[in-house]
């Protein structure tokens, strides 16, 4: 496979006013009859052939304006139809036969539990009919699904329905008219046996709007979260941006069968049922929050990605990155914001960060790609939205949001780019943003050494910041970015926040007591004057940019600022630091052999946490959460799997001997039996009871069992239930948790999602015998490779979040995944290519971890490989 260049952007040859469809379902041979209006695009290159992209359909017919084509007319190979004599104007119609039954890679039509659905992002259309399958080509859509009266009673396309019949055959039709044009990747097609739950949202001018949510049948009574969350994100996007939608009826569909979490086509998004379905006897806080987040990005692409939509697949960040933020700050404004910054921030430490650090490691606008759906990444969406935060902060909210007006007018129905984007931002603000457009072409995360000097006689305070982005494949040398670096300094006497006044070329320049820092070259230095005491500094408040920032602070420092540092974001991260110091420690005496010692300034810092009443509960379970072996294993050269576990179970068992009371008093003092609701306050309760609970069950001490097996028993919501069900499962308390685990999995037995859940508790579980397990479970009859949730709680889970056991030393964890790989590469290539990601970053483990990973890398290189894996592989493998 070649890669495609941005470089090589070009307009299309023709154009697509208007598209008219016309499905007859049927699971083996459904007939896609389309209708394409045509017309040579004004700004193509004179002669260009008209070529359209199509894959997997058997062509039965062609004409233009109504006269089939002759043989030498047109040519199809297995990726194009070109017709090169067309005219300048015409109406091409074509037939075509598909196979949405052996559809396994759910791109295009596809069958999920005897239901039709599509998922045409990002180049699925083109499996469904011929057509310029391109984003900046965008056409209005009629689409009339045809399909049986008995199996598909409900038929829904984009738009309105504007007319629907009976037909022969036992069979029905509806017809639907979208009347914005739209690139196809947001097609959708659904037919299927769903019940609706309907409810109405008056917009801004007035409109009524028809809110309908399909599912099947047994899930009617697992819509309420999503219905409330989709009206408070049309009232948030009304409110904060302006955003008005635009048609009569708005539809979410569940699915089971879904590669993403769900996507946004205009007026018809499709979901995968983890992200929508919530019930609280099924669904855990977690996932509660989750489909608040999911259904409200996607709500939000309705004019950040479908209105103003993408050039073609390289802006991709364009409209993700943007969304992300905007959904982002939607849960942040609905729930706790400091708790959801800190969420967010060490998801993209963990994970973005590797990513950045890894062979796959691109910019947030790539400049070639293989197969695109390997793109949908976490450097696009999360990194994206951390860049056009910094650009909300850079320009401040109000003029960020004349910006947003700006674009959004702009550029209204067109397809464009991000320096369109970018540019609006320029142009209200005055700022000149051309360094700043580095961050969305420079891959790696880019690394800040600070220093700082108080000068006692002068009371100055110097602050040296130097960056640096480290190499990334394809990019060995980086430029330096503008990097906004949030500045407090506390006083070490006072503990409060001491006025800033920056020495500046201008003079004086009073910043009050949190100002942001402009970093644009490779070296500064800034200079604070009138410092009255001695200061720590804090630094990169709120994570005001997506860099590793390293200041030699002492632990007595972190101490301070843990106490002390007004910013919320800061005090969780100096407790972070602190417990990385200790962790360190830890690990290097685990490595070398010799004895434990925990820093007692840790144990000291969490008993503080514990005695001082919190009036945020939900940030105080952040504070006492240990940072995962995930995010500890980033922040070292070379990962020692055994050494990380070791050292970080160390900790937690400290803790929980030196603190039991206090932990235990913890629980019990957020035990409730008020009904559930998932609303912050009862959210955060239930954080801090169960972060209570893991620590006690960390030591297995004998009232924290009996209090996990009673929250179990007690079924009181899933979030109590399972917390206390995957404490049990990785505990060596076998007599309690295997029957509660069997009778959790007869209770959910008919239930996907919480089915899902029984999966990953325990391929997670850290004793030796996780591996032989996820062995058993793949031959469970409920387990199916064809079902990517079930692929990722079961395969992901085990491979992404048991360390210890997927990293064995005998290299049967990875000898798991490749098998998986190989296998799902036929089935279903987008779900292969992503699973494959902990196997890609094998230079961070040992020599004899590297070999074995190699190996099992090249044993999946000697496949017959599909263009997604073989891009993942072959820049593994570079
Ligand atoms: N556009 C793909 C799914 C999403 O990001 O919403
Ligand atoms: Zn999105």
């Amino acid at each position: 496979p070649q890669p495609v260049y941005l470089k090589d952007y070009r307009p299309p040859a023709y154009r697509v006013t208007h598209t008219e469809l016309k499905f007859d379902l049927s699971a083996t041979d459904t007939q896609v009859h389309a209708a394409l209006h045509l017309e040579r695009h004004p700004d193509s290159e004179p002669g260009l052939p008209l070529t359209l992209h199509g894959e997997k359909l058997s062509l039965k017919h062609i004409a233009i304006d109504g006269q089939e084509l002759q043989e030498g007319e047109y040519q199809v190979d297995d990726a194009t139809l070109t017709i090169p004599e067309a005219p300048d104007r015409l109406r091409l119609e074509t037939v075509v036969v598909i196979d949405p039954q052996a559809n396994t890679a759910l791109e295009g039509l596809y069958l999920s539990n005897g239901m039709f659905c599509t998922q045409c992002e990002a180049e699925g259309f083109r499996r469904i009919t011929y057509y310029l399958d391109r984003p900046d080509v965008m056409a209005t859509f009629s689409t009339t699904v045809i399909g049986d009266r008995e199996q598909l009673p409900v038929l829904l396309s984009n738009g309105n329905p504007v007319e629907r019949g009976e037909l022969p055959n036992g069979k029905h039709f509806v017809t639907w008219e979208d009347p914005h044009p739209k690139p196809s990747y947001l097609f959708a097609l659904v037919a299927g046996q769903l019940e609706k739950v309907e409810d109405h949202f008056t917009t801004m001018s007035g409109r009524d709007v028809t809110l309908q949510l399909w599912v099947e049948s047994e899930n009617l009574d697992k819509t309420e979260h999503a219905m409330r969350s989709l009206k408070a994100s049309m009232k948030w996007d009304e409110e904060t941006y302006g955003r008005e939608y635009d048609l009569d009826l708005f539809m979410i569909v569940a699915v089971n069968d879904f590669n993403m979490g769900a996507m946004e086509n205009k007026g018809l998004n499709i979901f995968n049922s983890a992200a929508v379905l919530t019930h609280p006897q099924t669904a855990t806080d977690g996932a509660f929050q989750r489909v608040e987040g999911v259904v409200a990005h996607e709500y939000f692409h309705n004019w950040s990605g479908n209105r103003v939509t993408c050039r073609d697949w390289f802006q991709l960040s364009l409209k993700e990155g943007f969304t992300v933020f905007r959904d982002q700050s939607f849960s942040a404004d609905v729930n706790s914001a400091p708790v959801k910054r800190i969420q967010d921030v060490s998801f993209l430490r963990t994970a973005q960060f590797a990513e950045d650090a890894g062979p796959t490691a691109h910019p947030v606008r790539p400049d070639h790609y293989i197969e695109i759906s390997n793109f949908y990444t976490l450097t696009i969406y999360e990194k994206g939205s951390e860049i056009v935060r910094m650009l909300r902060n850079l320009l401040g909210w109000d003029t960020f949001r004349k910006g947003s007006d700006l674009y959004f007018e702009r550029f209204d129905g067109q397809a464009v780019t991000i320096e369109d984007f970018v540019g609006c931002m320029a142009e209200v603000s005055g700022l000149d943003l051309d360094q700043f457009m580095r961050w969305y072409s420079q891959a790696g995360t880019p690394e800040i050494d600070a220093h700082g000097e108080y000068d006692y006689a002068n009371g100055e305070y110097r602050l040296t910041l130097r960056q640096r982005t480290p190499a990334t494949p394809g990019q060995p040398d980086k430029q330096p970015l503008h990097i906004p670096v949030r500045v407090g300094l506390v006083g070490t006497k006072s503990g409060e926040d001491l006025t800033l006044t920056l020495e500046g070329p201008e003079g004086k320049e009073n910043l009050g007591k949190d100002g942001v820092l402009h970093l644009r070259e490779d070296e500064q230095t800034f200079v604070f004057t009138n410092v009255a005491e001695a200061p720590v500094p804090s630094l990169l408040r709120g994570f005001s940019a997506p860099v590793k920032l390293r200041f030699p602070y002492g632990r007595e420092d972190l101490a301070f600022l843990l106490q002390n540092d007004s910013d919320g974001f800061n005090r969780w991260d100096a407790g972070q630091r602190l417990a990385m110091l200790a962790l360190d420690d830890l690990i290097a005496a685990h490595r070398n052999g010799v004895e434990k010692v925990m820093d007692p300034r840790v144990t000291e810092a969490f008993r503080s946490l514990l005695n001082e009443p919190s009036d945020d509960k939900a940030v105080l379970a952040e504070m006492l959460t240990l940072p995962s072996e995930a995010y500890i294993a980033e922040q070292q050269p070379m990962v020692d799997v055994d050494a990380i576990h070791a050292a970080r179970n160390f900790v937690k068992q400290w803790l929980a001997v030196s603190l039991r009371d206090e932990f235990l008093s913890l629980y019990r003092a957020n035990q409730s039996d008020a009904p559930y609701a998932p609303d912050a306050e009862q959210i955060a309760q239930r954080s801090l009871k169960n972060v209570a609970l893991s620590y006690l069950m960390s030591i297995e001490d004998e009232e924290g069992v009996e209090l996990a097996r009673q929250q179990f028993e007690a079924q009181h919501n899933m979030t109590d239930v399972r917390a206390a069900l995957t404490l049990l499962v990785h505990s060596s308390r076998g007599d309690i948790a295997d029957p509660a685990l069997r009778a959790f999995g007869e209770k959910w037995a008919h239930d996907p999602l919480v089915m899902d859940q029984w999966f990953s508790v325990q391929v997670t579980r850290p004793q030796s015998d996780a591996l032989d397990r996820v062995k058993y479970l793949m031959d469970h009859p409920a387990f199916s490779l064809k079902n990517p949730n079930r692929v990722r709680a079961l395969i992901g889970a085990f491979v992404g979040q048991n360390r210890v056991n997927f990293h064995r030393l005998d290299g049967e964890g990875y000898k798991l995944l490749s098998d998986v790989v190989i296998e799902l590469n036929r089935l279903n290539p987008e779900i292969a290519a992503r699973i494959i990601t902990p196997l890609t970053r094998w230079q961070r483990f040992d020599e004899q971890r590297q070999a074995l990973m190699k190996a099992e890398l090249e044993r999946i290189r000697a496949e017959d490989l599909s263009p997604n894996v073989y891009e993942v592989v072959e820049k593994a493998l570079a």
